[in-house]
């Protein structure tokens, strides 16, 4: 067990029976062109998390830990798309239709890829998510029961969009979530800070927050005392 400095207060990270989970870095958020931009959104905020979204894979994949990755992604007839979702906002082009990068949010599609720097490796999960959550439609729930894990370690855009309700869908189905802050990002920073504070607010509601340093720091000081 890992003792990581966070807030609220410590978290608890069994080592064995926890996963990361790398939320919707896609170039349809984070590359112009994408859907994040025909939403009016400046996607370079987004764009600078990459290297530590990059430095905490490596901290698990160096220990062979479970990691996940998802993406926001709809099937190519959009059976798996509300009419109300395609409907929503002022959008210059409308998800299902052709951009630059291809269909937006569309699986298969250029702009549907995590982006090259944080490319899934052999072994990884990649779950492919109809909705804002993980959990909807997607069968992750089960993957995870099957595989023992109980703790999610959380990072990836945007922060008050898809990471959190995906935190929160983890939330009531029993999973012990820790968000790692600088690995996550919004359009607004309003909303990133908002976000940490009602995830962390009330001992913990939703689960737990901290940086990357201190995640990492945690790793290494079991490391140099086993
Ligand atoms: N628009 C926005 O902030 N987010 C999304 O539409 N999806 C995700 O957060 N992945």
């Amino acid at each position: 067990m890992l003792s990581v400095k966070a807030d609220p207060y410590d978290y608890e990270l069994p080592v064995a029976d926890t996963a990361l989970v790398v939320i919707d870095m896609q170039r349809d958020f984070i590359e112009p062109g994408g859907f994040g931009a025909a939403l009016g959104n400046d996607v370079s905020r987004l764009a600078a998390i990459i290297p530590t979204v990059g430095k905490l894979l490596a901290l698990f994949r160096e220990r062979g830990l479970t990691v996940i990755h998802t993406r926001e992604a709809h099937l190519p007839d959009m059976s798996d798309c509300p009419p109300s979702k395609v409907a929503r906002g002022n959008a210059t082009v409308r998800i299902g239709e052709e951009g630059p990068m291809g269909r937006l949010l569309v699986r298969g599609e250029a702009g549907n890829q995590i982006v090259d720097a944080l490319a899934p490796v052999e072994g990884e999960w990649v779950i492919d998510k109809p909705g804002k959550g993980m959990f909807w439609n997607t069968g992750v729930h089960e993957r995870l029961q099957a595989a023992g894990i109980t703790h999610l370690v959380f990072a990836g855009v945007t922060t008050e969009v898809c990471v959190q309700t995906s935190m929160r869908e983890a939330n009531d189905r029993g999973y012990e979530c820790l968000l790692v802050t600088d690995a996550t990002e919004s359009y607004f920073e309003h909303f990133k800070t908002g976000t940490i504070e009602m995830i962390t607010a009330q001992g913990g509601i939703v689960g737990w927050a901290t940086p990357l340093s201190a995640l990492a720091a945690a790793f290494e000081a079991k490391e140099v005392s086993a």
